[in-house]
């Protein structure tokens, strides 16, 4: 293999901060029509990698706490049950900062002695950052992170396969991640990560279920505005990589629980008629006042709802833990 040249080098990071880039492109298609929309993927620069760790310390989000107590309680069972006797390895998908991971990897060192882990994540800075911390907290686990995009192909044996022959795999999908996407995507990106598993493996899915609606809005608009400013960090974002202008006080968080599709949704309202500039792209758009930009889902998901999903996706649902008030669920699917 030949590796690129500087100069090689230098035209990719050009090409990803102009048109040619997967952001200019994402906010090309998104912002272009009507309704506008921007994915996801988008909050997750390093500005908003911060501020979604700040959230998950919310009083009002009480996803990561209350998922972390379900790991915290359950995680030998866990691991127990997804081993069924042989050597675990486990992967994570879109691992992040993968706090709450660390649970799960004590288990299976207490179970195994040692453990394979390998982090799966399009950003190399916090998987590096991951590694580093794991590999010093919790002696007995071996991180080889994969810097990879799993919803557009997952390559679990990309490193080398699966050193010994009675060895599992375990996937952790958790953090209810699998909520930004509608049911259709959502059952794609499961039955792309049963596709790289032979039968026995496993994959341990986190869901945050259906809720009070007060305690819903609650957690997606906070008092002090972390969400509101995770959300409006996108359009920093856009100013930042793509030579936008927009200004940010002209626009507003809003979060709305959609009761038909069951999805808390995010937007940005423009609080007025004007015209915002993404100089990389060449392109003006213009918001009537009120116009919104969607810039999230978070499917909320009915009990056995979970275990469908799993079953759809050519997984027997083998366990399911939830918390005293029922509002997260940590499910076990087998691959059959
Ligand atoms: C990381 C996708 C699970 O949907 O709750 C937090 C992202 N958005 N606050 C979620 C998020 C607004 C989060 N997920």
């Amino acid at each position: 293999m030949t590796l690129p040249n500087s100069e090689a080098i230098l035209e990719i990071l050009v090409a990803n901060r102009t048109e040619a880039g997967p952001v200019a492109a994402a906010v090309r298609e998104g912002l272009s029509t009507r309704p506008r929309r921007l994915p996801p993927w988008l909050f997750y620069d390093e500005a908003g990698s911060l501020l979604f760790e700040r959230i998950t310390e919310l009083p009002e989000y009480y996803l990561t706490r209350t998922e972390r107590g379900i790991l915290a309680a359950h995680s030998s069972d866990m691991i127990d049950l997804a081993a069924g006797g042989k050597r675990l390895r486990i992967v994570e998908l879109g691992a992040g900062s993968a706090d709450k991971t660390r649970l799960l990897l004590a288990a299976a060192v207490e179970a195994q002695g040692q453990v394979l882990y390998e982090p799966v994540d399009v950003s190399a800075t916090a998987l590096d950052a991951a590694r580093e911390r794991i590999e010093r907290e919790i002696p007995g686990v071996t991180v080889a992170p994969r810097v990879m995009d799993y919803v557009h192909g997952l390559d679990l044996d990309a490193e080398g396969p699966l050193e010994e022959l009675d060895e599992r795999r375990l996937v952790l999908y958790i953090g209810s991640s699998i909520g930004n996407f509608d049911l259709e995507d959502a059952n794609r990106v499961l039955l792309g990560v049963r596709g790289v598993l032979r039968p026995g493996d496993a994959l341990l899915l986190g869901v945050d279920l259906v809720k009070t609606v007060p305690t819903l809005l609650a957690a997606y608009d906070d008092q002090a505005g972390v969400t509101a400013e995770f959300n409006l960090n996108v359009l920093a974002r856009l100013n930042r990589e793509l030579g936008a202008n927009f200004n940010l006080k002209a626009f507003r968080h809003k979060a709305v629980w959609d009761a038909v599709h069951s999805r808390m949704e995010m937007y940005l309202e423009s609080l007025s008629a004007q015209k915002v500039r993404i100089r990389a792209l060449g392109l003006e758009v213009e918001f009537a006042p009120g116009e919104r930009i969607h810039t999230e889902n978070s499917y909320k998901y009915a009990p056995g709802q979970a275990e469908r999903m799993l079953e759809n996706a050519g997984f027997a649902a083998v366990g399911c833990w939830t918390d005293a008030e029922r509002w997260f669920a940590v499910c076990l699917g087998r691959a059959e």
